[in-house]
């Protein structure tokens, strides 16, 4: 039987080639998708989303706008992105969108999906967390129906990504955006798997990756990894603010095929105030997660590109 995925995610080029590689797997049923405008904007990212299932998946999905605010926003450059993937020619050569938006907003969408759902859930969540927190809060009894949650976020480096004045530099940015959200789903008994910065540095976007999709562009769903990747900058000479990795679908490709990965368990809590906002630290008295901290970089690609191929 396929696995149930609900998918929350925030509009990064990344997020929506999530969503694209998660309607070629055929070992899960998406169950549902809406989108929180964390690092996007939420009108193209909304759309970019419908044009990827009509283009890319087999109807019977609609997908929820989220109305979350974020404690610390994303820059605006990043936020961008969506404008670029939604006006990508290969999503508009229709000239219409079929999936609908959903009627409900997407934290109470989540929690009439999970409990519609025969069998429990997989979350993945691509952004951050305010979306589960809220339904968290509004609907108490979908826990015991969520199988795990797969998380994009987090760190236990000294490093984290978050480059912004008043903070130290320790958090991971889905965290910051909104770390209470992220302390209370701590909170919870729910099952959580990070997929943090300890493998997602491992799968930097780099030219031999773009050249790669590129010889085999007559695949459409390569020629359409390369354009979306087209849009970001790549690792080159050294890492900087802006340099591009495939966090995400790392995340989505590890509920497609766990076998990518090293997995051990951290005990941890989530830092909500102060210059460390959003910092995800190990301690005895924390709940255990389940971290992802190390990938098999060649063979997440290959599985990846693979994928794409089925389209
Ligand atoms: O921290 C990684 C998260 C992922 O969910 N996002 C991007 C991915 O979608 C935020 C982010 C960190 N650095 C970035 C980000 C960058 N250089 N460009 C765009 N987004
Ligand atoms: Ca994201």
């Amino acid at each position: 039987m396929k696995e149930k995925i609900y998918f929350n995610h925030d509009g990064g080029v990344d997020d929506l080639v999530s969503l694209f590689l998660l309607l070629k797997m055929d070992t899960v049923e998406l169950t549902g998708v809406s989108v929180i405008p964390a690092d996007c904007y939420l009108e193209p990212a909304m759309f970019a989303s419908r044009k990827i299932i009509d283009r890319f998946g087999n109807g019977g999905l609609d997908v929820a706008e989220s109305n979350s605010r974020p404690k610390n926003p994303f820059p605006k450059d990043w936020r961008m992105h969506a404008f670029y993937v939604d006006a990508l020619p290969i999503l508009n050569e229709s000239g219409k969108v079929e999936t609908p938006v959903a009627e409900k907003l997407a934290h109470l969408h989540l929690a009439e999906t999970v409990l519609a759902t025969e069998e429990k859930t997989t979350l993945l969540f691509t952004g951050p967390l305010t979306d589960l927190a809220r339904a968290l809060d509004a609907a108490p009894e979908i826990e015991e129906k969520i199988e795990r949650l797969v998380w994009m976020g987090g760190t236990f480096r000294e490093a984290g990504n978050v480059h912004e004045p008043e903070h130290d530099g320790t958090a991971e940015w889905n965290v910051f955006w909104d770390p209470e959200a992220a302390a209370r789903v701590w909170d919870s008994s729910i099952k959580i798997e990070l997929v943090a910065l300890e493998s997602t540095n491992q799968v930097p976007l780099t030219l031999d990756v773009r050249e790669r999709w590129a010889k085999e562009r007559q695949h459409l769903g390569l020629d359409f990894l390369g354009q979306c990747y087209a849009m970001v900058p790549p690792l080159v000479h050294f890492s900087t603010n802006s340099t591009y990795y495939l966090w995400d679908v790392l995340t989505t490709a590890f509920v497609g095929n766990p076998d990518l990965v090293k997995v051990q368990t951290i005990n941890s809590i989530v830092h909500t105030d102060g210059p460390s906002q959003g910092r995800t630290v190990e301690t005895a008295e924390g709940r255990p997660v389940d971290v992802v901290y190390d990938v098999n970089r060649d063979a997440f690609f290959d599985y990846m590109t693979e994928l794409a191929k089925k389209a």
